[in-house]
């Protein structure tokens, strides 16, 4: 596209089911935030638009494990989404809510236009049907083998592991997510969008137009599945969480989620035009309109091939420009999960780490997954705040900071003729601000934030070579032009941060008092001043704090305490016994005993030879602990005793009973431990 008139700029719809992980904010929101905050600098027309999902099966799901209603859930998650993305400083210009009236609207009418141009094919067809809940499984409600890939755990929509898009009547083995149910046939009509049909324009579309602009994932992607044939994709769903279909025997069913959360995008731009007065329809209309979908790559398909499908059979709407879809970030080597809580969740890092947003966006972009996956590390973290940020950037600008003020009250001081190095130094600034546009207009997030940082090495190498705090006794002229160029990098550092680290850019500007001082990303680049001398500048604050071990060790040991829990659940769970009688168990003595002896038995790794005070008599019971316990840190110990249990010689010694015990997450057999406040050895436990 040669020069647009204007910038859509779309964020992937998180699903609320659960709040913002650093996945989500690597693949999408990071990228995303940094495109369009440099597109402002840059002074270009921009909006850019999120909201939160809040149809589909993966709420309705949530809301029956958690014996509430989808309302309730969408209403919990919106909120800690919502204030997340705030707080971390995602500037959307609107973050608005598919459950919205105007998105109700603006999706209903859009189906209704696809409806009454024909361009549904509308059709009677046999679905999977869970008997036993007596619903429809479509999407998330069913689980079976990817007739692709052969993963075993896709969904009905979607697998995945290889990301095809399927029938939920294609799975091999289909099982219900509800029940754990084989569905069996029933039929129920549907409107389907023929993909089939769009080929041709698909082909000439993505095949021809964008083979070189668009990432090789996300068109290497495109092209299998275009290579592989398309079909005709039901759009309507027999659930009751969703927006109605609108048309004639659409009761009782609702519009597939991934035919109403792109429109979201649409809606969530009406919903900004209307508060801010503005049209919202060059936005999406205009040709001259450049609309850019930030997504993670298991939204290829619905955002490469569906939507575009949805937008072309609409008719009046432009289509995507680009898709820069990242791929997936990893946590500690496993992969991120909700169910599994295995994450490092955007509310819980904002309060472990205040004033750090920028460390995260920093992290998250040096590590970005922009080509493969890549792994999250908290050593990785914290080396990259305490060796990049604090020794290069922060060390730079509390230099520059420090010394202004030290030596001049803090204004800038004025230049003597310039040296070669001073020239050359200045001729490299001033390549920046190209440098890293055309990585950021590539969407190489990575590779311009590395630029930036160069930037701040730049400064660094020409503070160390000139050595001002030498010159400054020997020759004040000399000192006070290296001072006054280094000053001009630290301003540079200020606007070429903007996009990469807000908050910092920030705070250096107020340091700088660059407040009135306005210069563009382009000025950088020419031969305009960006700090005048005698320009007064502010005192040094630190721009990064050093992260300590402990910090690290504590978000360590939370996700090492996410590990034993997962075990815990996961562990085979071991089957019920046969069921007994009442009168059964009552044949049980179980009371309470403490132990006041214990020894090791001779010979034996396994076993202890324990005095135990039962109320009714001191016993002796071998047990075999020996491998868990210290005699010596037993002694005191209040126990549960099976005291009827007939006697036993173990190794020569009469055994009389039995101590119950179990085995904690680690696998360390612990006592079956009665409440020690107040109970007595000798009370009977039933
Ligand atoms: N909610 C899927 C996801 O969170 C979905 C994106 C919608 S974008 C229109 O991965
Ligand atoms: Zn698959």
């Amino acid at each position: 596209m040669s020069t647009p008139k204007r910038y859509t700029i779309t964020a992937a719809l998180p699903y609320t089911n659960g709040p913002i992980h650093i996945g989500h904010l690597a693949g999408v929101y990071v990228p995303a935030d940094i495109y369009v905050r440099y597109l402002r600098k840059r002074g270009k027309d921009v909006v850019f638009v999120c909201g939160s999902d809040e149809h589909g099966v993966p709420i309705t799901i949530k809301a029956k494990k958690e014996g509430v209603t989808p309302q309730d859930v969408v209403d919990k998650y919106d909120g800690i989404i919502r204030k997340s993305f705030q707080d971390f400083g995602i500037a959307f210009d609107n973050y608005s809510r598919t459950s919205s009236e105007i998105h109700h609207q603006t999706a209903s009418d859009f189906f209704q236009k696809l409806y009454d141009e024909d361009k549904f094919i509308e059709e009677v067809t046999q679905q999977l049907y869970d008997e036993e809940a007596q619903q429809f499984l479509a999407d998330r409600f069913v689980v079976g083998t990817c007739p692709k890939c052969g993963f075993e755990e896709s969904y009905g929509d979607q697998c995945e592991k290889c990301g095809t898009s399927h029938n939920a009547t294609d799975l091999i083995n289909p099982k219900s997510a509800i029940t754990g149910a084989t569905p069996i046939l029933k039929e129920t009509r549907h409107w389907f969008l023929p993909l089939d049909q769009y080929e041709p324009f698909l082909k000439e579309w993505i095949l021809k137009e964008h083979k070189k602009d668009w990432k090789s994932n996300v068109y290497g992607q495109c092209k299998s599945w275009i290579d592989d044939g398309l079909r005709a994709r039901a759009v309507t769903r027999d659930l009751d969480w969703g927006i109605p279909v609108p048309v004639e025997g659409g009761d009782g069913k609702v519009l597939y989620v991934w035919f109403d959360a792109p429109i979201g995008y649409i809606s969530a731009t009406k919903q900004w035009a209307e508060r801010e007065g503005k049209d919202w329809e060059p936005y999406w209309k205009d040709e001259d309109t450049k609309l850019v979908h930030f997504i993670g790559k298991d939204n290829i398909v619905f955002h490469c091939i569906i939507f575009p499908v949805m937008l072309k059979a609409h008719g009046d709407y432009v289509l995507p420009d680009n898709v820069p879809a990242n791929e997936f970030l990893n946590l500690e080597g496993n992969k991120l999960s909700t169910s599994k809580n295995w994450a490092v969740w955007l509310h819980e890092y904002l309060e472990d780490f205040p004033r750090k947003e920028d460390v995260l966006r920093y992290v998250l972009t040096a590590n970005a997954p922009e080509t493969k996956d890549n792994d999250f590390t908290w050593k990785d973290f914290q080396q990259r705040n305490n060796s990049e940020l604090v020794a290069i950037f922060g060390n730079f600008i509390n230099r520059v900071v420090v010394l202004t003020n030290k030596y001049y009250d803090g204004k800038v001081p004025s230049p003597s003729a310039l040296t070669e190095i001073d020239e050359q130094t200045l001729t490299e600034l001033k390549a920046y601000p190209t440098v890293i546009a055309s990585s950021i207009e590539k969407y190489r997030f990575r590779e311009a934030q590395a630029e930036l940082m160069n930037v701040a090495r730049l400064g660094n190498k020409y503070l160390a070579d000139e050595e001002p705090w030498k010159t400054f006794k020997t020759d004040k002229e000399r000192t006070e032009t290296v001072m006054y160029v280094a000053l001009q990098i630290a301003s540079a550092l200020a606007t070429l941060s903007e996009p990469f680290l807000p908050f910092t850019s920030e705070k250096l500007k107020k340091m700088l008092n660059l407040g009135e001082t306005n210069y563009s990303w382009e000025d950088i680049s020419t031969e305009k001043v960006l700090l005048e001398k005698n320009h007064q500048i502010g005192k040094a604050e630190l721009l990064f704090a050093k992260v300590e071990d402990q910090e690290i060790q504590k978000q360590l040991d939370k996700l090492e305490a996410t590990k034993k829990a997962n075990a815990t659940e996961d562990a085979e769970v071991i089957p019920q016994k046969e069921l007994i009688e009442f009168d059964d168990f009552t044949k049980l003595d179980l009371r309470v005993g403490t132990i006041i002896e214990a020894e090791k038995m001779p010979k034996t790794k396994k076993l202890l030879v324990l005095k135990v005070d039962t109320g009714i008599d001191k016993r002796t019971i071998v047990s075999g602990i020996a491998e868990h316990f210290k005699p010596e840190d037993i002694i005191g110990k209040k126990v549960s005793v099976v005291a009827n249990l007939k006697p036993i010689k173990l190794r020569g010694t009469l055994s009389e009973g039995m101590i119950l015990m179990t085995e904690n997450a680690d696998g360390k057999l612990v006592f079956v431990n009665p409440d020690e406040n107040g109970v007595n050895s000798g009370t009977v436990i039933s």
